[in-house]
Parts: C-alpha cells; structure tokens; sequence
C-alpha cells in the first residue's frame, strides 16, 4: 500500500495556515481565527478517498521567536550535511519546551519526516525574523515549497517572490477561501515534485480522485435536487406527522420547511461540512430556513408582475397551463397580488374531494391539503436549492462566514420559466414521466454551475 504523504504547514501568525489545511482536507473544523495565534499546538488532519488514508496535513502555530532559534542553530560550527542534526539537537534540548514551545511544536513533525509547505500572506516588506523562518526551515533539509495567501494586497509580491526562490523549490499564490479545484490540483501536483517517492502514489491517487469526484459530483447533485423539487412540488399533508392542535396549513408549512432543511443537511453531509449547520447560523439571510414563509417568496421567486407575465406567456404557450381551481386570469391576479397568499393556506387546499363517503350528512367534507399550487411555488423552491447548491461548491471548507442564497428566479429567461411552471403542473396533474424527470435534471445541470462546462 503506498505511503500516505505528509506535509507540515508553517508560518509566521496569522497568514492562513490553518484555512489552507481546512481547504486541502476539505475540514470546516480546523481551527481558524482572525486572533493571532489561534493554534498553540500542532495537529494533523487527513484527507482519504475511498477509506484510503491518502495525505496527511499538520497544521501548526506560527513562528514566534525564529531569529533567537536560529542564533541557537548558528551558534555552533557546522557544516552544512550536519544542519539538520544541529535542529534535532535543538528539539532535544528539554529547555527549549518552554523558551520556544511554538517553534518545538512547529519543526517537531517537520524532523520526524513532513515536507514543508511554508505560508505568507507577502503583505509587509521581508523582515529579518521572515528571513530567520526561512533560514531555519532550509537547516531542516525536508522537502519545502512557499505558498503566497493573497490576503493583503500585493504590493510587496514581487520582493516576496523573489526571497522566497531562495529557499523554496516551488512558489506559488494560493488563495484558500476561493481556491477552485485547478489551484488545488497545481498544489497538490507541486506536492507530488516535492514529495518521497514513497508518498508520491497516494499524491496521484489524490488527484486523480479529485478531477473524477467532480462531475459525478455535479451530476448527482442535480439529480438530487430535481428529485427533492418534485417532491416539494407534489407532497400533501401528512396526516401522520401533524402535530395536535396544528391547523392542517400549519402542519403542511412545517413539512414543506422540513423536507427543505432535511435536503440542505444532506448536502452540507456530502459536502464534508461539520460545522455549518443551518440552525447555528445567525446571520443567515432572514427565514432562510423558512421556505413556506410566503412575505418572502418574492425575493427568491418572481414578483407578482413578473408572475403575471410568465403565467401570461405559458397559458399562451401551453393552454391553461395553471389550474388554480376554477382558472382564468381575475383569479390569477387575486394569487399573484396577494388575494390567495395573503390568506390563511387558502391556496393550498385542492379542489378534489376524496370521495363522497366522506360527505356522508353530519360529517364534515375532509379537505385534501396540499399540493401547492401558488404559481411562485415552483420557482421559490428551485431558486433556493440551486443558490444552495451554488454557495457550497464555489466555497472552500476554510471560510467561516454564512452561507448567502443569491439565485432567484427572475434572473432565469421567461422560456426557462415557462418550462418550469409547465414541470410543475404536470408533475401536479400526474403527467410527470422519465422524459420529463431527464429533461428537468438537464437544466438544473446547465443552471447549477453556469460557469462551468460539464
Ligand atoms: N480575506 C482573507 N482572509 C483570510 C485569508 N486566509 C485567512 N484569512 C483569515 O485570516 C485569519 C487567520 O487565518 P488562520 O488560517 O487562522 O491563520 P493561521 O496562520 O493559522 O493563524 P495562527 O494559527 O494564529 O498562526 C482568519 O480570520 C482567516 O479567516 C484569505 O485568503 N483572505
Ligand atoms: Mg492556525
């Protein structure tokens, strides 16, 4: 079995170290913060791929005191062959634990084998205790490159780059809260350079998983949605789950909001994510979690003068493509402008009847609940599953900001929102077949990620 490769990310404070280990292992728990000095101790995250432990990151704390550590590694004659013994030395030094416990923490990993992967964010001018860093880390003899994290500018790039050729094999920017799979991939292939032969198998298994994962990646997803859209497009109140003293609108709300949350956790799980759970995030977009909060539907769906327009356009295109009970454009206009919404659930109650067994005299006809047949349903619903879908692939496990939902649905064209309209009545007239189900994955596909080809 190959060797499981091994690299040690250092630095001065403060420069991303930690966010690029939580990116390269897609690990939202690593610890990350704006305070300087947020990890005192080294600790190591893995990446696997198909339960094979494929690469190993330790991420450490920053430097703290490198110019008195390489006094101490200079302060003794050596011949360049005997650097790396002057550092083991060093680490052997029981007194050093506490003189330098951030700089034993750092280069103990490295010793024991890890390449480097050295973090600046190149902001500032090259200051000594900078030049110190590098000088200690080239005393170590491992395998280095230098990474730039683009956080402050770029004004001191050039010098930056040109220091860090001195002491590195690889230099490259590397921004890791946007980094798209290209950039980690150009990593990851500098990593395989660099790396023991032994580790250099599991590099490749690494990256060949990662430009397979992908499309399968988009794919599923998609189909994923499309499915959880059908549903959401099609479910009835379940008599089953309502809650006593729940009015049956209330209780077709709450699922409705519940199958979305149960969706978007299960993205988050594909996703890797641990952290970014939805309930635990304050700042997300008001009634985020809130699908059936219809004040809102407006932001994600289509206005009620867009509504008339497309509802227009597919009656026109399609016959009487929305039924909404008795049709005709006076009722229309009553659901878009708030006639139908602004009623308790008016809207949600289908005209069937389940049977005239159940309007025996006496007994009260049972209303059937659902499905929901506002025009903007179908679109509030897709616009904030793709904008979900969206935030998660172009963010990066090192980013500890709220997800945002951007998509809505008027930026689709008035064809694309025909068709849409024009799913969901059939799926909510059971004209719903396999050419449909292909052809709404197909356009989530080219919606999801727009600027990709697939
Ligand atoms: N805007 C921006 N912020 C970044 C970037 N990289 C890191 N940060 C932020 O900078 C702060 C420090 O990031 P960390 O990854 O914790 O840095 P570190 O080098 O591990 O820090 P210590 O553990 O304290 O040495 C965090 O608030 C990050 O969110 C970046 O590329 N852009
Ligand atoms: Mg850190």
């Amino acid at each position: 079995m190959a060797a499981v490769a091994h690299f040690c990310v250092v630095g001065h404070p403060n420069k991303g170290k930690s966010s690029i280990v939580s990116t390269l292992t897609e690990n939202d728990t690593v610890q990350v913060g704006a305070v300087s000095g947020t990890t005192r101790q080294a600790d190591s995250f893995s990446f696997s791929a198909d339960q094979q432990l494929l690469l190993t990151l330790t991420d450490t704390p920053g430097f703290q005191r490198a110019r008195q550590v390489l006094a101490w590694l200079q302060a003794e004659a050596v011949a360049p062959h005997q650097r790396a013994d002057r550092v083991r030395a060093f680490l052997a030094t029981a007194e050093h634990r506490q003189r330098f416990p951030d700089e034993v923490e750092l280069l103990t990993p490295v010793m024991q084998g890890a390449g480097i992967i050295y973090v600046t964010d190149a902001a500032g001018p090259v200051s000594a205790s900078d030049l110190a860093e590098m000088e200690i880390l080239r005393w170590t003899g491992q395998p280095r490159m230098a990474v730039i994290n683009p956080m402050a500018g770029t004004a001191h790039q050039q010098e930056w780059r040109q220091t860090l050729n001195q002491y590195f094999q690889w230099v490259r920017v590397f921004d890791p809260m946007n980094a798209q799979l290209d950039s980690r991939l150009q990593l990851l292939r500098a990593m395989n350079e660099l790396a023991e032969p032994a580790q250099q198998a599991a590099i490749e298994r690494l990256i060949t998983h990662l430009q397979r994962r992908e499309p399968d990646r988009m794919k599923h997803d998609a189909q994923q949605l499309a499915a959880y859209w059908c549903e959401q497009m099609t479910r009835t109140l379940d008599e089953q789950a309502r809650m006593l003293g729940e009015s049956p609108e209330a209780a077709l709300h709450r699922q409705l909001n519940q199958a979305e949350q149960t969706q978007f956790q299960l993205w988050l799980k594909q996703s890797g994510y641990q952290r970014l759970a939805l309930e635990t995030q304050p700042d997300w977009v008001k009634d985020f979690n809130q699908l059936m909060n219809t004040e809102h539907w407006s932001f994600w769906g289509l206005t009620s003068k867009e509504l008339l327009i497309v509802s227009g356009a597919a009656g026109a295109a399609a016959g009487s493509l929305l039924d909404l009970g008795t049709g005709g454009a006076s009722l229309l206009l009553g659901a878009v402008t708030g006639g139908l919404v602004g009623t308790a659930g008016g809207w949600l109650v289908s005209k069937q009847k389940p049977g005239s067994r159940l309007a025996l005299p006496g007994v009260k006809t049972k209303r059937l609940i659902g499905p929901v047949r506002h025009p903007n349903f179908p679109f509030v619903v897709m616009a904030r599953g793709l904008s979900f879908l969206q935030q998660l692939k172009s963010r990066t496990h090192a980013r500890r900001d709220a997800l945002e939902l951007q998509v809505n649905a008027s930026t689709w064209s008035q064809a694309e929102q025909v068709r849409l309209l024009g799913w969901a009545r059939q799926l909510q007239s059971n004209k719903w077949n396999v050419k449909s189900q292909q052809a709404l994955e197909a356009w989530i596909l080219s919606q999801s990620y727009p600027d990709e080809r697939i």
